[in-house]
């Protein structure tokens, strides 16, 4: 099942999901919406997506769809960014590394040629990995990265228990203290193909700080959970 979040993606999604479905024919393609003003879910529903509308945030869409995975017994989950940033073609590869691993990230940073990453968000990306490698006692290069591959037991997990407002580096770091097997796949990205990205404001700042302390929360120096 590939899981795609999706807010105000009415112009991208239905492409997105023709894409998913020509190149894993015969999956579930699950669109998880909420705070669109567009017309994202209509969309979403014509290309052939099941679509869902969660509680407001990323996150909490994400945790909705697990929830839905686990209903429909899925044997792998793949998250998908509803923008066009991550192509289709990069899931087989994806899929075929949870063989040996738990929960897979594709990185846009191991040697895959691909968009140019703003220089601000590159070095942003770097500190959080760093962070989380260290922290986690694992090497992540891409620890943002929302194209993932994770099996049953990793996305129930999720299911019933997934933070709240920020689940980038801080999931990752859980990963590795649960003891799954974390591995990284390159991957080619491309820039998203319109709209706007939820980082694409001064809040992206204080969202990387609370990123970096959930870190630490979730590597356990900081007692409970948050
Ligand atoms: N359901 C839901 N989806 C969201 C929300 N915010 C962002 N998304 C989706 O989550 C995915 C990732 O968001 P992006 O804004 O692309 O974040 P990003 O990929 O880190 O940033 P860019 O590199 O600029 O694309 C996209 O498919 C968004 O539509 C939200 O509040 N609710
Ligand atoms: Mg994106």
């Amino acid at each position: 099942m590939v899981i795609l979040p999706a807010r105000d993606e009415g112009p991208r999604v239905g492409l997105v999901v023709s894409e998913i479905l020509r190149t894993l024919p015969g999956v579930e393609v699950v669109v998880v919406e909420n705070g669109s003003s567009d017309d994202t879910a209509h969309r979403a529903r014509q290309a052939g997506a099941t679509v869902l509308r969660s509680a407001p945030g990323y996150a909490l869409a994400l945790k909705l769809g697990f929830g839905y995975a686990e209903q429909q017994k899925a044997p792998w989950v793949a998250t998908v960014d509803a923008d066009g940033q991550h192509p289709a073609r990069e899931l087989p590869a994806l899929i075929a590394a949870l063989e040996q691993a738990d929960l897979v990230v594709g990185s846009r940073f191991l040697g895959v040629a691909g968009y140019r990453v703003p220089p601000t968000r590159r070095l942003a990306i770097r500190a959080l990995s760093a962070w989380a490698s260290l922290l986690g006692g694992h090497p992540f290069t891409d620890v943002t990265s929302g194209l993932r591959a994770m099996r049953p037991a990793v996305y129930q997990a999720f299911a019933a228990d997934y933070p709240p407002d920020v689940a980038d580096a801080n999931v990752l770091v859980r990963a590795v203290m649960a003891g799954w097997r974390v591995a990284e796949v390159p991957v080619a990205m491309r820039a998203r193909s319109g709209g706007r990205s939820m980082h694409d404001s001064p809040r992206s700042a204080l969202f990387a700080l609370r990123m970096a302390q959930l870190c630490v929360v979730e590597a356990g120096l900081s007692g409970a959970r948050a």
